[in-house]
């Protein structure tokens, strides 16, 4: 499924939806989104935009299926970790990172917890959305524990009696302060960026993401 146009995959709705978006448009790649369309086409420029689920956007860049992605690095490693598992195609390049959508992956704990360190989750049960990331600092700390795997509402768990502990995206840490949870550990750091596909081939779609990106490039360094 080769096409002359050039893929880019953003998040449809969420907290990177509108800063993707907006980074398009002020590089001058005129579209108008319509909610209720997946592939939106550029007015001006032989660009399609696909509106998709965020963890979608990585296996779509790493398959080939789009050229170039915008997604938080977060949900890029922990796809490649997991396509790494079984095989499946997992390179990329990472050609910019970008200046938004700034979160850490945490393991965090009931307040009461009596924690020192990594080791007093030992053989304890964890929750979280990001088992691969989870798996390689516990691997990497040569720490034994459970995970319980979660799609969300991850900062409930401990709560529910789900899970002794949690490892979940915290920003302000309002919701783990909200949930009676305490912060002890960053085991990645995570912001949005901008990924290619090795498959991208001909010259004139790399033409263009490479005058996408000199205007990228432009634009974050006005901010600066
Ligand atoms: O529908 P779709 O699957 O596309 O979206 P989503 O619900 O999976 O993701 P979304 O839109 O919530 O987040 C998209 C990306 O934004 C994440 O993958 C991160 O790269 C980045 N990001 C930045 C965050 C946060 N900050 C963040 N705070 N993603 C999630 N959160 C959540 C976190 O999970 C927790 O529930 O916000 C809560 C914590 O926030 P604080 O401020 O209370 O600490
Ligand atoms: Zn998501």
């Amino acid at each position: 499924m080769t096409s002359n146009r050039l893929r880019v995959a953003l998040q449809k709705s969420g907290r990177l939806a509108i800063e993707s978006q907006k980074l398009l448009k002020t590089c001058g790649i005129k579209f108008n989104i319509n909610e209720q369309r997946l592939i939106v086409h550029s007015d001006n420029l032989p660009i399609d935009i696909l509106r998709v689920r965020d963890d979608d956007i990585p296996g779509l860049v790493m398959d080939g299926v789009v050229d170039i992605g915008i997604v938080g690095e977060n949900v890029l490693v922990e796809e490649q970790l997991e396509r790494q598992i079984y095989n499946k195609p997992a390179s990329y390049t990472k050609i910019r990172q970008l200046d938004f959508g700034y979160c850490r992956l945490s393991l965090a704990v009931p307040a009461e917890f009596d924690y020192q360190q990594p080791n007093s989750l030992s053989n304890l049960r964890i929750a979280t959305t990001y088992p691969n990331l989870l798996k390689q600092f516990m691997q990497n700390k040569d720490i034994a524990y459970q995970d319980c795997i979660l799609k969300g509402s991850v900062e409930v768990a401990p709560r529910a009696g789900l899970a002794d502990a949690i490892c979940d995206l915290v920003s302000t840490g309002a919701t783990l302060e909200a949930n009676g949870l305490k912060e002890t550990e960053i085991i990645f750091k995570s912001k949005a960026c901008i990924i290619q596909s090795p498959a991208t081939q001909p010259d004139e779609k790399q033409l263009l993401i490479d005058t996408i990106m000199s205007r990228v490039n432009g634009v974050i360094q006005a901010k600066e």
